[in-house]
């Protein structure tokens, strides 16, 4: 099911993509605001695949997220897919949440890792908390999945083996709300 939607998003950002250079032939496709009519074109059909409702801005950052660890770790990769990936990571539903091993990566005084160690704390869900201060190979294991350090960070194993790293304590919080609430 998670292919299948990957390859449906991916579909629909090509689109997006081409539609957007059609629009701004006249200089070549450049746009230095490229997030913002990419999410006005993407708001309702990604909605309707990911099954939820997306405001213009939440659009707007994951793709500039997901541009930003493109030219981090990804250069090779089509922008396309890539991009697909991270709203997968984002917002797709769990596959089967009861079976994933979930572990946080945090530390201690930061106000963002807070906020998700309590929603975990209030859903009583089983989480690792892996510190990259107290463990620097945690903090390397970070760095190498998602091009920089900051946290929170929340890691998703599935059983077919599938790994999920979602970064951003609010996603963190409504994915943990929403798959074990
Ligand atoms: N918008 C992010 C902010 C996360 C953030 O700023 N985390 C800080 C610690 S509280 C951090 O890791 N800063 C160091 C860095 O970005 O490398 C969230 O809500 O998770």
């Amino acid at each position: 099911m998670h292919d299948e939607l990957k390859k449906n998003i991916a579909a629909l950002l090509a689109e997006t993509g081409k539609a957007h250079h059609k629009a701004f032939q006249a200089t070549d496709g450049a746009d230095p605001d490229w997030p913002i009519w990419y999410a006005e074109y993407l708001q309702e059909p990604l909605g309707k695949l990911l099954q939820t409702s997306f405001s213009k801005s939440q659009i707007v950052y994951c793709l500039m997220n997901a541009d930003l660890e493109r030219d981090a770790l990804a250069r090779e990769s089509k922008w396309h897919e890539f991009y697909a990936g991270h709203f997968m990571e984002h917002f797709a539903p769990a596959d089967t949440p009861a079976k994933d091993k979930l572990a946080l990566y945090h530390f201690e005084g930061c106000p963002y890792c807070t906020r998700a160690r309590t929603a975990i704390d209030r859903l009583g869900v089983e989480v690792e908390l892996r510190d990259i201060f107290a463990d620097s190979n945690h903090r390397d294991d970070l760095v190498q999945a998602q091009g920089r350090a900051t946290v929170p960070v929340l890691r998703i194993s599935s059983p077919n083996g599938e790994e999920r790293w979602m970064p951003e304590s609010a996603d963190i919080v409504r994915y943990l709300e929403a798959t074990y609430g």
